[in-house]
């Protein structure tokens, strides 16, 4: 069979005042650019997976949210769905049903969603799709009709015996940045996380050789390629950690991850981790006051217990050279409209380099969409193409709908303006130079 793979990827936002503030804001827009063009990882997995004696093509659907013309010579094409594009996903979907095309869908939305999927694809995927694609492709070679396979009905996926994604696939298509797995999941438990639905298992790291060997196939097909790494929460365990960054030092990489804040606890680790590459560190900071925290993981209540020390972690990171891209979510429901200026005024404490705000967002099967359709809270249910992280979508509790997104607005301009962006740049070098002179002298 000609087996296509076909990803949605880009970045989406409805809010047009949003887009009209994001395509003034230099800050803002460069991030979107740099994250907008990642690969599908999750296709590449499953083209890793494909039995022997079919060809496989990636392609990626047009900005539109048109598909090439190419993918209608496919047998089969297997589509990865997140919420946001799930409409476009359904309607490519539709079209190639109708022309003849055997249609999988996998990925976060339909593993939350799959009766609804069903209705447009002939094979549905919950779950992680590594030990199920072969009795897809297998199930599409006999033209079964239509079904849902769960990977719960399949033996576990070993993440230490996962394959090399097929990077090869990519051709010359220009992604600035390459992604590769260093684990799966999270320990920590938040009430509004989208990973989670997937990742019901428990945080499993990969074996550090195999995840060299995956960097090393990205490099025989991009000479310098910046590495992100499409992981939860990255240095979950210290000591794996530190013998993933000695491993990744000779390779002369920059690198990006997302992992939890007590990675400043460990100064051996900042020092290997500046070793090794690491360029910037993404962590949920949420709030700017601890009383929202309360409650929001559910297991340990770790965002609220370690909030106290965020801006000497902060600082301890970027001391190290490496920078911190600080998230907040804004709307929680402990937010009031006071909080648009306490966010505002902790980017103007700690020089943070670089800072995100999104707006909380009830991704399908997480706990939060649950407790908000429970209190009929969401405004248009069933819009996923909404859940974009900057769309509102629902009735916040300590202020309304309007108020969230006026204060968003007023609040983008300030904390990308230029005059914060450069104090929040500044006091990184200089605490970067200053940690310098110190060790220096020591
Ligand atoms: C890299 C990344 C991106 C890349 C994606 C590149 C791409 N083309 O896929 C970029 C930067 C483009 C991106 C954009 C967005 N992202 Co993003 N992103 C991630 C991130 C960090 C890693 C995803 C990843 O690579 N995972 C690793 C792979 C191996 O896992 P996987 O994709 O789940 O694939 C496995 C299974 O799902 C399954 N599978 C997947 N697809 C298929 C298909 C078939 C047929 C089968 C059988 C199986 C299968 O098998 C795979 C192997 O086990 C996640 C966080 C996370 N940890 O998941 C957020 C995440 C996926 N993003 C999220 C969001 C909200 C967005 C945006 C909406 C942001 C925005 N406003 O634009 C956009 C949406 C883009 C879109 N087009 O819809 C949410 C999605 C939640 C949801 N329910 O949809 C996540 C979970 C972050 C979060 N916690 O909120 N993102």
């Amino acid at each position: 069979m000609k087996i296509g793979l076909l990803a949605l990827s880009g970045i989406r936002a409805h809010d047009p005042e949003l887009l009209k503030l994001g395509l003034t804001l230099p800050g803002f827009v460069d991030r979107s650019r740099t994250i907008a063009s990642l690969p599908s990882l999750g296709l590449l997995y499953l083209a890793a997976c494909t039995p022997r004696g079919h060809a496989v093509e990636y392609f990626e659907a047009e900005s539109d949210g048109s598909e090439p013309a190419e993918v209608y010579r496919c047998d089969l094409v297997a589509i990865s769905t997140f919420s946001a594009q799930i409409f476009e996903a359904y309607a490519i979907a539709d079209r190639l049903r109708e022309a003849g095309v055997l249609v999988a869908m996998g990925g976060l939305h339909v593993t939350v969603l799959p009766e609804e999927a069903a209705r447009h694809a002939d094979y549905v995927v919950t779950g992680e799709g590594d030990r199920v694609w072969p009795h897809v492709v297998a199930a599409a070679e006999r033209h079964e009709p239509p079904r849902t396979f769960r990977a719960s009905d399949y033996a576990p996926v070993d993440t230490a015996d996962l394959p090399v994604p097929r990077y090869d696939l990519l051709g010359s298509r220009p992604y600035n940045r390459f992604t590769v797995q260093t684990s799966r999941g999270c320990p920590w438990r938040c009430d509004f996380c989208a990973s989670n639905v997937m990742l019901g298992q428990r945080y499993r790291k990969r074996p550090v050789a195999d995840i060299i060997r995956d960097i090393r196939a990205i490099q025989a097909v991009r000479e310098h390629p910046f590495i992100e790494f499409a992981d939860d929460n990255t240095f979950v365990d210290k000591h794996w950690g530190k013998e993933l960054c000695r491993a990744l030092a000779p390779l002369h990489l920059h690198w990006f991850t997302e992992t939890d804040i007590s990675v400043a606890d460990d100064p051996e680790l900042l020092d290997l981790m500046r070793v090794a590459g690491c360029r910037q560190v993404l962590i949920g900071l949420e709030s700017p006051t601890a009383s929202a925290l309360g409650g929001i993981e559910m297991r340990a209540d770790f965002k609220a217990r370690t909030f106290g020390r965020h801006a000497d972690a902060i600082r301890r990171i970027q001391s190290h050279g490496i920078t911190v891209n600080g998230c907040f979510i804004l709307g929680l429901d402990g937010h009031t409209p006071a909080v648009f200026e306490q966010v505002l005024a902790f980017g103007r404490m700690v020089p943070l380099y670089d800072v995100q705000i999104t707006v909380l967002t009830a991704f399908p099967g997480t706990p939060l969409h649950e407790r908000l359709s429970r209190e009929g809270r969401i405004i248009d249910k069933d819009r996923w193409d909404l859940c974009t992280l900057f769309d509102v979508n629902y009735e916040p509790r300590g202020m309304s709908a309007p108020e969230l997104k006026a204060g968003i607005y007023w609040l983008t301009e300030r904390l990308y303006s230029d005059e914060c962006t450069a104090f929040r740049r500044n006091g990184f070098f200089k605490m970067r130079r200053e940690h310098r002179s110190v060790a220096a002298l020591g």
